[in-house]
This record gives structure tokens, sequence and C-alpha cells, in this order.
């Protein structure tokens, strides 16, 4: 099927280099991309089914687009995850592992997704945080990476006197949130939109391909934001999670103590954090979703103001889940669903609209997917599978499972399982969950020692053992 597709691809490319003119198409006449990245972005919107999240910019994405369900990172941390996405190549234990990681010391001759773009004659840019550090992979860019943020305390963005006197007191890091009233602007997020927008406007009028990428700073603790965003929640309508406690029978191995949180003021220095300030923190995150998908709808409406919707490519993904709360944990560094599923949204000129696909992507399938949309070759380092057959239709038969891993744990996930195993340092097996998503959708009874489930468990395992850490030595050309 995917053979029969990407020579029918093939051969309409040709009519376009032929000279032929398809109203309306653009597949292949190098159309440009804005690459949206979203800091710890899990699917917490409107168009993911959320109940009272506000994401009316990127609802009108996904409208537009195609909205992957069940898309999974392959590693829940922001350098590791962003590493892989951007080359294309899975994590293993031994290559892009923590939030740390750099793409060009793990990979040193791994080739970019933005680079491979310039190489085809793209003009790149790189706003805000898309690699974790500015001077990873410098050849991506045609620019300098630009990022408001230039260092780890000022990334912190706090505009209140609270957090600003318990920042310069050196107590600790200031309160997990803040709510302000200030303009868009004054936050980092306001001004990488800002960037992208007078960015597009340059690009419109220099009139090269381009490779857009805008990467946006929440809803990454912490989780400061115009009070507006925090005013559209009313508190009442903030409530814990249903599985604010570990799930039954899981392994201490799944269980974090979420240490990032931690050193944050108000915060103890361990236990649980107070009812109160679980509430803030969810709160928080909602208020940061929605400012960031009002920054997002700045950039989607300068787009179209400019005329530049029908060639541009959107992608739109976040980097990792996150806990708010969910098995008593909160951050991403887990094992489980909250932690792997992040949101991923595509709208590819030409293709349908309004699609929602169930089927198991994964974020090492974005560069092969984006390669295949502009009609250039794919690396030889790339291990993902394009997923352009399902933009043509959401319902063929696709991935029967999808692998991540975080630290000493490797999951395998398929339509109905997750289930993951840890090993030590000498690669020995000495813990293990499996969650069954028909029964137990939000993973609270780990089950992986029911008799009745031997089989299932052994032929997870298997799969599991055979390609996790699959291709430590990967071929670059
Ligand atoms: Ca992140």
């Amino acid at each position: 099927m995917a053979v029969k597709l990407s020579l029918k691809y093939y051969a309409i490319g040709l009519f376009f280099i032929a000279g032929y003119s398809l109203a309306a198409q653009t597949r292949y006449e190098k159309p440009n991309i804005l690459f949206i990245a979203v800091d710890d972005l899990r699917p917490e919107l409107a168009c993911y089914g959320h109940p009272i999240v506000k994401s009316p910019n990127i609802d009108k994405l996904a409208e537009t687009g195609h909205m992957f369900l069940n898309a999974y990172c392959n590693v829940p941390v922001c350098g590791a995850s962003r590493a892989s996405l951007l080359t294309g190549i899975r994590p293993a234990n031994n290559r892009f592992v923590g939030y740390n990681t750099y793409a060009k010391k793990d990979m040193p001759e791994a080739v970019s997704l933005p680079e491979h773009f310039r190489k085809n004659g793209y003009h790149t840019i790189s706003n805000g945080k898309v690699f974790h550090h500015i001077d990873d992979i410098p050849e991506s860019w045609s620019e300098d990476p630009w990022n408001p943020a230039v260092d780890a305390s000022s990334y912190l963005d706090y505009q209140t006197d609270t957090n600003l006197d318990i920042l310069k007191n050196g107590i600790s890091r200031g309160l997990p949130y803040e709510s302000a009233n200030v303009s868009d602007d004054k936050y980092f997020d306001g001004q990488i939109a800002a960037k992208t927008i007078a960015d597009l406007q340059r690009l419109k009028e220099a009139g090269t391909p381009f490779f857009l990428a805008a990467g946006f700073l929440k809803p990454h603790l912490p989780f400061n934001a115009p009070e507006k965003y925090w005013n559209i929640y009313p508190q009442d309508k903030i409530h814990l999670p249903e599985n604010y406690f570990r799930p039954e029978n899981a392994p201490d191995a799944a269980i974090h103590d979420f240490g990032e949180l931690r050193s944050y003021y108000g915060i103890p220095a361990d236990g649980p954090v107070s009812n109160d300030m679980a509430l803030k923190l969810i709160h928080g995150y909602y208020a940061c979703v929605s400012f960031v998908d009002a920054q997002i709808g700045k950039v989607l409406e300068a787009l179209e103001t400019l005329g530049l919707v029908e060639n541009t490519i959107v992608v739109l993904w976040g980097d990792h889940g996150w806990q708010l709360g969910e098995h008593s944990l909160w951050c991403k560094h887990a094992n489980f669903k909250t932690s792997l599923n992040s949101p991923l949204i595509i709208r590819a000129p030409g293709f349908k609209e309004n699609q929602v696909s169930a089927a198991l992507v994964e974020f090492v399938d974005v560069f092969p997917s984006l390669c295949d949309l502009a009609g250039l070759e794919k690396p030889s380092q790339l291990q993902g599978k394009s997923f352009l057959p399902l933009l043509e239709n959401a319902d063929i038969p696709w991935k029967d499972a999808v692998y991540s891993r975080f630290s000493l744990g490797e999951s395998i996930i398929t339509s109905n399982y997750l289930y993951t195993e840890w090993f030590d340092k000498e690669g020995k097996p000495f813990a293990e969950m499996f969650y069954d998503h028909r029964i137990d959708p939000d993973e609270n009874h780990n089950i992986v020692n029911e008799p009745a489930i031997s089989e299932t468990i052994k032929n997870l395992r298997k799969r599991l053992h055979k390609n996790m850490n699959q291709v430590k030595k990967v071929t670059t050309d």
C-alpha cells in the first residue's frame, strides 16, 4: 500500500516539475513548513475532548487539519524528546536519555530535520525553544537561532513582585505559578509569537520556501500567565484527578518524587503537595494552555492574513505528556500514558480537513512524514515511518505498536495495552507493569501478574525485547 501510494505521489510530483498546474494542489511545490513545538503540552485541549480547557485556536487548526489521538513521544523529557524528533532517531539506553541531551553530542553524524530542509533550498529559522539547547546542531538554521530566554534563570520569566522577590532573596526559585496583570507580550511566549509573525512577513516578501520553527515555552513550569487566562477558569471548576493515587500494584520504579516541581517555592521537600497547591497547579496549567493557545492563534492568523495558508504545512506537537496529579505524580519522567501521549496535529494543504486518526504514531515518524509531504528524499538515518498515507485515509491499518522509554524503563504501547519493563545497569529486568486500556484506560491497576493474561504478557515482552534499543548503530549518510 505504502509503495503504491508513494509512486502515485512521485508521479504527481513529476507533473509539477513538468510545469503542469493542478489547481489547489500544493503538495510538491516545496510547501513552507510552520513547525510549532509546545513545551510540556499534553493533550489537555478542547479538541482532544477536555471538558473545560479552552483552546479555540489549536481546535481550529485541528478542524482544518489532521489530529492524532494516539501520538506518543519516544522519551518523556525535553532535551531527549526534541533531539529524537529532530533527528528522526529513536532514543536508546545510550543516547537521547536526559533533559540535557545535545543531539550533536549523542549523534554527531545525524542531519537534523531543519538542516535537511535547509540543504534542500529552504530558509530555516528557530524561534524560542526548538532544540533544548540553542546551540545544538547549528547547521540546522539559516539565521542565528533566537530565544528571549537567554539562561536558566531568565527562563523562569516571572513578572510579579512576589516571585521576583523570592528569586532575588535566593530562597529558591519562585512559586510554581503566577497570575500577573500584564499584557501577553510581557512574557516570552508573547514575544516568540511576535517574532514569528515578523518573520512570516519577511519570508513572504523573500518568496523562498521556509521552515519556520516556533517553540513556545508554556505550559512548562512555572505556570505563569496573564491573569485574563486564569480568569477563564472559575476555581470551582478545577478538580483533582479521579486517580490522584498510586496505581494498584505499581512497582516503585514507576513512581518518582517529582523533583522538578520541588525546586519551587511552596512545595515541600518530600511528601505530597497540599490540596490547595494541587488545585493551583492544575489551574495554572490550564491558564498556560489557554495563554499559549492565544499566541499560536496570533501566528496562525498572520499566516492567513499573509495569504500563506495554501502553501504552508503546519505541524504542532507537545514534546511529551505531563502528570497533573494522576497516579499521585506531577511533571513528566514516567512510563505512564500521561507522560507519553502527546498532541500531534498537522495541517497539510491539499489533504482532507477535520480528520481524526486513532492510529498509533510516534515522534520519530514526524521527520519522514515532512520529507514525504515536501517531496524530499529521506536521509538513511531515519527510524520512523511516514504517516502520509494516514493523511489520505485516517482509517487504514497502521502500526501495531509504538515504543517509548524513560531512564531504565522500556515501554511497548499497542492499541489495547501498555507494558513496561525496567532493566538494571547490567540489563537484568527488575520490575514490570501492564495496563489493559479496554478496561482500565487511566492505568490504575497493574495486572502484570494476573495468570489469565500470562500469554499476552509473554508476547508483549518478546516484542519489546526485540524492538527496544533496536538500532544502537544508526546508518548516516
Ligand atoms: Ca518539555
